[in-house]
């Protein structure tokens, strides 16, 4: 118990005294409620010190359940929930009852509401169809970017599925009808190959006025002002590879990028490292807050991943959260559920000091200005 004071203590004073924070620091979008510009000011304190564990689909499933309330496997190992509860859009687009990977968008919106509510953060990436001829977001057989954007033949066609979109996020709020802050997310790995917002498929100008038009609309157009908006990034060798496609400090709040680990432990370990350390120069260099925003290692096969491969490198760096991927199945998770062979391991990383998930986060009151 006291141990706990001592660690609510501190947490506090992070909160209060962080080193990134400045006083004109505020949000891209400059009519952000007071929710969402406390969340940013406050992720940018904590980052200085302290990183909130992320899991993808927290609430909605794990390996071998689906649909019990207050389940989560992170919670069945650890004890606690995540501190970052990541979620998917992806066809709402399309009208659909349920986003891609089946979870209700009704249900969706209550377990945002859950997570606010005990003061954990949620986070939107949207694996959208292209608004075009609606097929996956894995679709590369068109050049779809330059004909969504303003000027472009089917730029209508786009508009209609941001209407959807902000209706979804306008939709997210609290009993007593306050809108619920959360990060978005979208064009998420454009270094990639296999979106068709990717940059195989778009130049520079046309993915930033992409995201200039989805920034501008959402935020002026439809008066949303509950987002962070986050650029997140798949590989990249480079500073200036990472900096390409940025779409400039008034339209971003968070950097990241995706990152997967396979059999080569080491491999992974040296290029997280070598892009950490690119993403916590350039978050400095914009002022913006930097983030893990996906990785994992499928199936954690490896019993001491999480204190041997993964915080040696996170460790050394000042990110605001990393978050790893949905638990579908056994041949299709990312975080340990009970009797997991990492289960034990993850038990250590959910107690390195360093690390926060939502039973240390909950007292801090993330989404009030101090
Ligand atoms: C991928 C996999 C897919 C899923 C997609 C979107 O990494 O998990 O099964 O449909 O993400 O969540």
């Amino acid at each position: 118990m006291v141990k706990k004071v001592y660690l609510f203590i501190a947490l506090c004073s992070v909160i209060s005294s962080g080193c990134y924070a400045q006083k004109s620091d505020r949000p891209a979008d400059k009519k952000a409620n007071s929710e969402t510009k406390a969340l940013y000011i406050n992720l940018k304190k904590l980052a200085a010190k302290h990183t909130l564990f992320g899991h993808q689909d927290a609430l909605a499933y794990g390996v071998g359940w689906r649909n019990e309330e207050g389940r989560s496997d992170v919670k069945s190992v650890s004890g606690a929930y995540p501190a970052v509860y990541g979620w998917d859009m992806g066809h709402i687009e399309l009208d659909s009852l349920k986003e891609l990977d089946g979870v209700p968008f009704d249900q969706l919106r209550q377990f945002v509401k859950e997570a606010y509510s005990r003061g954990g953060i949620n986070t939107f990436s949207w694996h959208t169809t292209n608004p075009i001829d609606h097929k996956s977001a894995w679709d590369t057989t068109q050049l779809i970017v330059k004909q969504i954007i303003p000027g472009g033949a089917k730029h209508e066609l786009y508009k209609a599925y941001l209407d959807k979109v902000a209706a979804f996020l306008g939709s997210l709020k609290t009993d007593d009808g306050k809108a619920i802050p959360v990060i978005f997310r979208p064009f998420h790995e454009h270094t990639g190959t296999w979106f068709w917002w990717c940059e195989n498929v778009s130049t520079v100008d046309e993915f930033k006025s992409m995201w200039h038009f989805t920034f501008d609309y959402l935020t002026k157009t439809k008066g949303l002002h509950n987002l962070l908006f986050s650029y997140s990034a798949a590989d990249f060798a480079t500073k200036e590879k990472y900096e390409e496609r940025y779409p400039g400090d008034d339209y971003v709040d968070m950097l990241g990028f995706d990152i997967y680990c396979f059999e080569d432990l080491k491999g992974y370990q040296t290029k997280l490292d070598r892009q950490l350390s690119i993403l916590q120069e350039v978050a400095i260099a914009h002022n913006k807050i930097p983030a893990l925003t996906e990785t994992g290692y499928e199936r954690v096969p490896n019993s001491t991943w999480w204190t041997e491969t993964l915080m040696p490198v996170l460790a050394k760096y000042n990110m605001a959260y990393v978050l790893v991927w949905r638990n579908d199945r056994p041949a299709h998770h990312y975080a340990p559920y009970p009797g997991q062979q990492s289960a034990d391991d993850f038990k250590k990383f959910y107690a390195d000091p360093k690390i926060i998930f939502q039973d240390k986060l909950t007292p801090l009151s993330i989404y009030k200005s101090k």
